[in-house]
Formats: C-alpha cells, structure tokens, sequence
C-alpha cells in the first residue's frame, strides 16, 4: 500500500497552526533555524531490512500480522515511513534474506518510492540450507580454510548484489569468537580474519567502502575476534583507505563512553558507520534514544565536532543505519519513533555554541561547559524537525498519521494475519 499525499495533508491541516507558532518560538531563540532545517531535510536514515517483522528473543516471537512477505514488501513499507517523515529514504539490505533475484526491478520499485542502497549486509553467523561447511565455530576466522574461503565468496557475492543495486558499502559483522577459555588462539583467529578480509578488500571496487562492526559478546561468550573498537581498527588500518570501523551503539560493554570512541575514530579518519539502537543491559536492540537519549545527545555532539574538523559532510560521509529488533511495539512504529529521535539528537548537537564550548574547555570552566551543552539538550527541536518534514512533503506528526489512516489493519488485509518477514 502506499499512503495518499492528500491524505497526508489532510492530516496536517489542522496542526498547522500550532506548529507555526512553535516554530516562531523557536526562530526568535534560535539564529540559524534555516540552516539547522536544510541539515535536516538532507539528513537520511537507512532501515534495516530485517526490521520490518516483527523481533523475537530464543525465548519467543508474537507477530504482530502484515509483514511484509517479500523484498517488494519491504522496500513498500519503508516507503510508507518515508512518505510520512521524509527521513528514511534509504534501505541496509541483509544477505541471504533478501536477495534481489531481479536486480533492475527492485531498483525501479525503490526509485519509485525515492529509497537508495545503503550499505549491504553479509551474513556468516548462521548455516543457510545446502551450504557445504558449517559457521558452527567460525567463519572468515575458521580454523580450517575451506571454510574460511566458503565465507569469503559469500561476501563477494553480496557485493555483486550490491553492484547491482547501486550500493556502495559492504558491512561485515562477524560473529566468530570462542565460548570457553583455550578453545581458540586469539593470535591466529586475528591472522585468519585478516587474511580473509584482505581478499575481501582485494575486491572491493574502488568507490565502496568496507565496514567492520565490533561486538564484545553474544554469540560467542569468551571471546569475539572484533570484539571492540581497538581491535576493529587494527582490522581497518591494516587493510587500507576503503576500510572504516562500524559503531553499534548496543555492541559495547556496560558503561562504554561511546561519545569518546566516536571522537578518536574520527580523529584517525575511520569512521565510516553506524548503527543505531538503544539499551539498557546488553544489545537490546530497544528503539533509539529510549533509555539513553542524553547519550544520543554527547554522540551527536562528537559526531558534528568530529567530522566537521575533518570538513566531512554529515547527510553523506557516514553509513546512518537503524540496526534495532522490535518484539512488542509495532515494526514501523517503532522505527518512525527511532528515526524522529535521531534527528532530535542531531538537531539539538547542531545547537551547541561550538566557539563557546571551546573557550569553556580551554579556560577549564566545567560549570559552563556543562551549561553549554545542556542547554542545547534541553531545548524543544521538534518544530524545526516537523518543518523539514512538512517542507519535503511529510507528515506533521507521522505517527498520528500511520495510526489514522489504520496503516497496519490495511496491511494486515493485504498480506494476512500470519506472515512472517525474514530476519532475525
Ligand atoms: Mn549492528
């Protein structure tokens, strides 16, 4: 289904006078209320692909009705989001779950929706049906090579889908590690995955980039063989230029300063991704800025500071992925929830008196330094989001609007009660 423009300016006509006088507020306390805006209004968040079902835990999976049944289906709801917020026009698809068996088609239908190909996805985590040698203990880091070159042609292949599309990132998230003491030499799983990322480098064309994304734990619960963000740029930084390191906000230990990893990656010049989620445990997968948004906030905050010193622009010099699981709110509720408070944390870090916070860190006055920051956090930039959105032709409030127009009761008439999507 696709949701009617007319409909949605329906639904905004009578909360257009309210955001006028909100966003007139905000003019007089803001100078650069334009600028931020047009930031804004460039600012794109990719959707996962395998977020658009319903999540589930080893515990259980209760779905919800009208997933989307094919890779159509899914570039067809993210195109629903995007018509109502005007801020995820783009899609991180997922290999094998969602091969594109007909690549041309599936181009025209996400043009159609005005959606691009972020960064693709490998998976070596599971055995797909019919694959020769197991990932049980390993894969681009195996022990024995047959197995290792098995998992290296995957990942060629997903490029190849990739070029096909016109994406222009391959994200590699490896899963191997050990689960007990003694059962892998750390030194040799290093050598193994480096060596099989170095072929993958070999062949990945000129204008892509490589992303490595690090997780401390899960599935593996000694030891993961990219298990931080110190051992994901020894990876980078040995491959070359087109090799960046991936930030997923859940894939850190408990308490990790995040907003410090940012800054010292884009100091080195190899941050070239994210994936965003919130928790409060684990890799909860909980939706963006839920449990910790003044942590959203410092990242932002790092993410501007850190990339404009390297005069990088932000809507296109990073990979901005959701990377989230939904296991009771509705899919694409949650991620409409997900990408408004990106842009929230966005909007408010592009607030931050710059010039004044670096006299007050020079002069060492924490007080206001503190104050500089808290200021910009704590002020109200939902107009100035809601502007962007009206600009581009999106929904007010998107949120109402999915709910009105009984968005998911007419998927749910469409693809039926049972379906299932695939993903995680
Ligand atoms: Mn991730």
């Amino acid at each position: 289904m696709q949701i009617d423009q007319h409909r949605i300016t329906a639904c905004n006509e009578p909360l257009t006078a309210a955001h006028q006088r909100r966003l007139q507020f905000l003019r007089q306390e803001i100078p650069h209320t334009e600028e931020i805006i047009g930031q804004l209004t460039a600012f794109q968040v990719a959707i996962p692909s395998w977020a658009l079902g319903t999540g589930g835990t080893r515990f259980g999976r209760f779905p919800g009705g009208g997933e989307p049944r094919s890779l159509e289906e899914k570039l067809e709801d993210i195109g629903l989001l995007h018509a109502l917020n005007r801020g995820s026009g783009a899609v991180s698809l997922h290999i094998p779950w969602d091969i594109p068996s007909n690549a041309a088609h599936i181009r025209t239908v996400a043009s159609q929706l005005g959606l691009q190909f972020d960064a693709m996805n490998s998976n070596t985590f599971q055995d797909q049906p019919g694959q020769q040698h197991s990932y049980k203990f390993g894969s681009l880091a195996h022990t024995d090579k047959a197995t290792r070159q098995q998992a290296i042609a995957h990942n060629l292949e997903v490029m190849h889908y990739g070029r096909e599309l016109g994406a222009k990132a391959l994200t590699i998230w490896l899963s191997d590690g050990s689960c007990f003491p003694g059962q892998l030499n750390f030194r040799h799983a290093f050598d193994h995955a480096l060596e099989s990322f170095g072929e993958i480098y070999q062949a990945l064309p000129d204008d892509w980039k490589l992303f490595i994304e690090y997780k401390a734990f899960e599935p593996n619960f000694y030891s993961t063989t990219v298990g931080d963000w110190g051992q994901s740029l020894l990876y980078t930084s040995k491959l070359g230029p087109k090799a960046f390191t991936l930030v997923d906000l859940g894939h850190h230990l408990p308490n990790a300063n995040i907003e410090q990893i940012v800054a010292l990656l884009l100091r080195e010049g190899k941050l070239g991704g994210f994936h965003f989620n919130d928790s409060k445990y684990g890799d909860d997968d909980l939706t963006v800025g839920c449990i910790r948004p003044y942590q959203l906030f410092l990242i932002f905050n790092e993410l501007i500071d850190g990339m404009d010193a390297r005069h990088m622009e932000h809507a296109t010099d990073m990979g901005w992925m959701i990377d989230a699981s939904h296991n009771v709110k509705d899919p694409l509720e949650d991620l409409l929830q997900s990408v408004e408070a990106i842009r929230i944390a966005y909007a408010q870090a592009l607030l931050v008196d710059r010039s004044r916070l670096t006299a007050a860190q020079n002069n060492n006055d924490t007080v206001q330094a503190q104050e500089i920051l808290q200021h910009a956090f704590r002020t109200d930039v939902r107009p100035l989001i809601a502007e962007a959105r009206l600009r581009a032709g999106g929904a007010l409030d998107p949120l109402a609007v999915f709910r009105k127009e009984k968005v998911r009761d007419q998927l749910v008439g469409e693809r039926g009660k049972t379906t299932i999507a695939t993903g995680l």
